[in-house]
């Protein structure tokens, strides 16, 4: 049972990483949302970049608001929809919870992309595997960050899965899905899946994935 009155309007292709945080959020808290294709194969055009000057994906509206940056969408679609769930009501552990988001899009994104651009984007003619090491020794290097932290608590901000989860979740998870060579920088304990599977079930694919996990994936088929 959704809890938004007004469906929830996404814009943007399936397929992009950052996309997919949003609709873990929404899949996380049964929300009622529409998502129209843009970006990538399908473009974008005047009416979109009107909403979203920077011609990237996604951008979401609700009613008369009009958002975008991802990690200010979950954020928003936390805080809104999940306050003791997905945004934790603690201040203090929502800061924390802030931190770790703040952390895949400043810092984490950065080795990741190299090694994202260098295999799936550019040509193989084209493609620098020195960058490709780069990244790979970077992403293994904050990977053990995740570890330390995920050996404390079985999620990034306690011990229940919040909006912190999302957005290195769904990056190192459909990161390792789609550039599949990716798992192995993944492959120490910090498992692209920590984050997400409460810790009686990690394994990938068992019985204990989030809801809202599960719906990301679906898109993806
Ligand atoms: N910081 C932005 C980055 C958005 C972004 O770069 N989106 C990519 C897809 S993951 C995009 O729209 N690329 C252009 C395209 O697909 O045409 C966010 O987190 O929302």
């Amino acid at each position: 049972m959704s809890s938004n009155a007004e469906k929830i309007i996404v814009w943007g292709r399936r397929n992009s990483m950052n996309v997919q945080k949003v609709m873990w959020a929404l899949g996380e808290l049964n929300l009622d949302y529409q998502r129209n294709d843009m970006a990538g194969s399908f473009g974008v055009d005047d009416q979109y970049t009107a909403k979203n000057p920077n011609a990237v994906v996604p951008t979401i509206e609700d009613g008369e608001l009009t958002l975008y940056e991802s990690n200010a969408c979950v954020r928003y679609l936390a805080r809104q929809y999940g306050i003791g769930s997905l945004c934790p009501s603690d201040v203090k552990t929502a800061a924390i919870a802030d931190q770790w988001m703040d952390w895949q899009c400043s810092t984490f994104v950065n080795g990741f992309f190299m090694i994202f651009l260098n295999k799936i984007r550019v040509p193989a003619a084209k493609s620098d595997p020195s960058q490709i090491t780069k990244g790979e020794q970077q992403t293994a290097h904050l990977m053990n960050q995740l570890e330390t932290r995920l050996e404390q608590n079985d999620y990034l901000a306690g011990e229940t899965l919040t909006m912190a989860d999302i957005p290195i979740g769904a990056r190192a998870t459909v990161g390792a899905l789609v550039v599949v060579d990716l798992a192995a920088v993944f492959l120490n304990r910090a498992l692209f899946f920590l984050a997400i599977e409460p810790p009686a079930h990690r394994s990938f694919g068992r019985p204990g994935l989030s809801p809202g996990f599960l719906h990301m994936l679906g898109l993806l088929k």
